[in-house]
């Protein structure tokens, strides 16, 4: 048996054993759909870090830019469906006993069927008011590509629009932290696709090991999770999730019994 094979059984066995299964995921999830990651190859836009434009003084500078940049991703989202990842996590948060959360605001999981999905920060496809004008406060959606006017504005005050996603340096919803939390008090804890550096999501992988969860990576490279998980898969999202729902699919296998001695 290969490696791969070896820990595809391991994990397959683990989940197949769990009462409650959590999986975390991040944009390599979504990369095999074409969404630009943060921190690949194509993770700059023009020259700039998503650290330097996902922040409110990025947005107070210059806000212009800021919305180029969203509506510049949501053109590439758009064009994006969900991959055999999206599926296989969509097929299985139908049981009670899975939780996914995400960092990713494409929404891929949500267009996959994903229930209970925990968007720790937002949807790139719902707005708020910048000013936090009473009525604009609550998120609104709005997936026209482009948006009809850069910056949009907000429908109540006229004032600007903004993203619904949580910024570098701003908190994240308190329900979706809960939720997140909670969710790390599981058996198997699976996080896919994420370079486990932006806090408090990275986190997560470590509540969950210290509460005794049995934690795994799926990632196409080595990240700082992947000395700490108890197995670390190296490959695509894509092919890993197909792989581990087949061992799923098939009969136990079952233990041979030792002969009697
Ligand atoms: C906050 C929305 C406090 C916006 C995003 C502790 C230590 C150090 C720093 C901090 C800390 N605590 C807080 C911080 C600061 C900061 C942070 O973590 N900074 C990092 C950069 C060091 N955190 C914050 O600011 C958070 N807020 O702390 O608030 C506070 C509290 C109270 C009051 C006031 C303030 C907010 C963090 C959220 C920021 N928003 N997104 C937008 O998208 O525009 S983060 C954004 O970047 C994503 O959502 C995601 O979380 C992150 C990118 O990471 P990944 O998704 O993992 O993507 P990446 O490209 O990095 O990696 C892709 C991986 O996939 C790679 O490993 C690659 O190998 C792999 N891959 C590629 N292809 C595949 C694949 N894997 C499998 N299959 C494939 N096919
Ligand atoms: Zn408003």
């Amino acid at each position: 048996m290969t490696i791969l094979a070896d820990a595809l059984s391991i994990v397959a066995e683990r989940i197949r054993r769990a009462s409650r299964l959590t999986i975390l995921t991040g944009a390599g999830v979504s990369a095999a759909s074409g969404v630009p990651t943060f921190r690949g190859a194509h993770g700059l836009w023009r020259q700039f870090r998503a650290e330097d434009l996902a922040t409110p003084a990025a947005f107070a500078r210059d806000p212009r830019l800021v919305w180029e940049w969203y509506a510049w991703r949501r053109e590439q989202i758009a064009a994006c469906q969900p991959n055999p990842a999206h599926d296989v996590i969509a097929r299985w948060s139908g049981s009670d006993k899975v939780a996914v959360v995400t960092q990713n605001v494409d929404d891929l999981h949500v267009r996959a069927g994903t229930r209970g999905l925990v968007r720790l920060h937002g949807s790139i496809w719902e707005l708020l008011c910048a000013d936090r004008c009473a009525s604009g406060a609550a998120r609104w959606r709005d997936d026209r590509v482009p948006p009809p006017e850069l910056p949009p504005r907000c429908p109540h005050c006229g004032g600007l629009a903004r993203p619904g996603v949580v910024w570098f340096g701003e908190p994240l919803g308190a329900h979706d932290v809960e939720a997140a939390v909670q969710a790390t008090a599981c058996d198997v804890f699976l996080t896919v696709g994420t370079s486990a550096v932006v806090y408090p999501a990275a986190g997560l992988m470590h509540q969950a090991k210290a509460s005794g969860a049995f934690t795994a990576e799926i990632n196409q490279e080595p990240t700082p999770a992947s000395a700490i998980v108890d197995v670390a898969i190296q490959g695509g999202a894509e092919h890993i999730l197909p792989a581990l729902d087949d061992r799923l699919g098939q009969p136990r296998v079952p233990t041979p019994k030792p002969y009697p001695s």
